[in-house]
Formats: C-alpha cells, structure tokens, sequence
C-alpha cells in the first residue's frame, strides 16, 4: 500500500429495501439536490483525509469496538441550518436507541486510545437525503407537514462501515472499506 490519502468516514449504510422504500420522499422543490439513493447512510464518525499512518492505527482501533447490534429507526424529518440558511434534510430517529450512543460512545473512546482527536461536534444521528442551499424555508416546512406521517422506517443493524468517499466526474461516491461486526 503506498502513501497516498484516503478521506474516509465510519457509517451504518441502509438496506437496499430502505433506501428503495425512501424514494417515495422525493419530490420536485426548487433548489433542493436529493441525495443519490445509493449514498444514503448514517455517519458514526467523519475521519478525513487519512495517510496510512493513520489508517493502520484506525484498523487496530476498530478492532476492539465492542458494541451490540441494535435497531435503527427512522421516522422523524427535520433540517439543520448553517450560518441562519438552510443545508440539509435529514431523516432521523424521534427516539434514539441507546445502543447507537453506545456505539458511537465505544467509537470515538477506540479511536481516541489511538491517538484521534475528540470528535467535538455533539453527536446529532441523521441520515442526509436532500441539500436545501436554495430552497425556501416555506417550503421545506411544508413539505415535512406533508411527509411526516409517511415515513415509518426501521431495520436491525449488526455491523458497521468503514467508508471511502470518492469523488470523480463531478460526483460523490461511497465505497465500503471494511464491515465490523456487533455482538448479537
Ligand atoms: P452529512 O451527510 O451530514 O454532510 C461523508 O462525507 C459523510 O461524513 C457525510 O455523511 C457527512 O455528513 C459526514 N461528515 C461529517 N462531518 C463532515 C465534514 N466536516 N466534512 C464532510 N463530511 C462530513
């Protein structure tokens, strides 16, 4: 393996059935980019642009992640706001289960024993679905009125990604790494 950087990420990716089920919360809104389906996921942990010093010391550290399998549900529509403008739709959970703060708990105490930094940001569990750079507020409110009832998700989770993101010909694409098993 040569030297070469990597930005890479920890996630839990969305059965092929999920993310086929959340097609039907796309609709035409005006300054709105969907996320493409194949790049729904929930990040556990962004890791950045890793050397391979640091993706050896990654491998060892997500080695010793004892976590259990849990259940991720995800039936709660909600944006996040930068600098007072919107970016992003996100799909999330009304109520987190706690095995996902403790994933994220044994997460970031692994890698922290191997030298990461603290991840500072408080953790908020979101898949993204849509970047709203351009989109009124007025209609993303109404939009969720509209959606909230509708989304009903969930599904077990017995492992976790190690994730590449790529990006070539003007796009983003995720590449699974390697999978860590939970105890079942
Ligand atoms: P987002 O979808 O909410 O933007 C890969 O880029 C994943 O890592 C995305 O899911 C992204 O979250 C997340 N991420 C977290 N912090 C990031 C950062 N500083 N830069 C890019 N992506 C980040």
């Amino acid at each position: 393996m040569g030297c070469d950087r990597e930005r890479l990420f920890l996630a839990i990716q969305l059965p092929e059935s999920i993310r086929h089920n959340l097609l039907r919360l796309r609709e035409e809104m005006s300054g709105c980019r969907w996320v493409p389906a194949k790049n729904l996921h929930l990040t556990l942990r962004f890791l950045g642009d890793c050397d391979y010093n640091k993706r050896a010391r990654l491998s060892d550290a997500l080695q010793s992640v004892r976590a259990r399998e849990l259940k991720l549900g995800l039936n709660k529509l909600g944006v996040f706001s930068k600098r007072g403008q919107l970016s992003v739709l996100w799909l999330g959970a009304e109520q987190v289960d706690e095995r996902l703060v403790d994933l994220k708990v044994a997460i970031d105490e692994a890698l922290f024993q191997v030298g990461f930094d603290k991840d500072h940001r408080p953790y908020k569990a979101h898949v993204t679905l849509a970047r709203l750079r351009h989109v009124k507020r007025g209609d993303i409110e109404s939009y969720i009125r509209n959606k909230s009832e509708t989304v009903k998700e969930s599904f077990p989770v017995r492992f976790f990604s190690l994730m590449r993101s790529l990006f070539s010909e003007g796009a983003v694409r995720y590449e699974e790494v390697c999978r860590y098993p939970l105890d079942g």
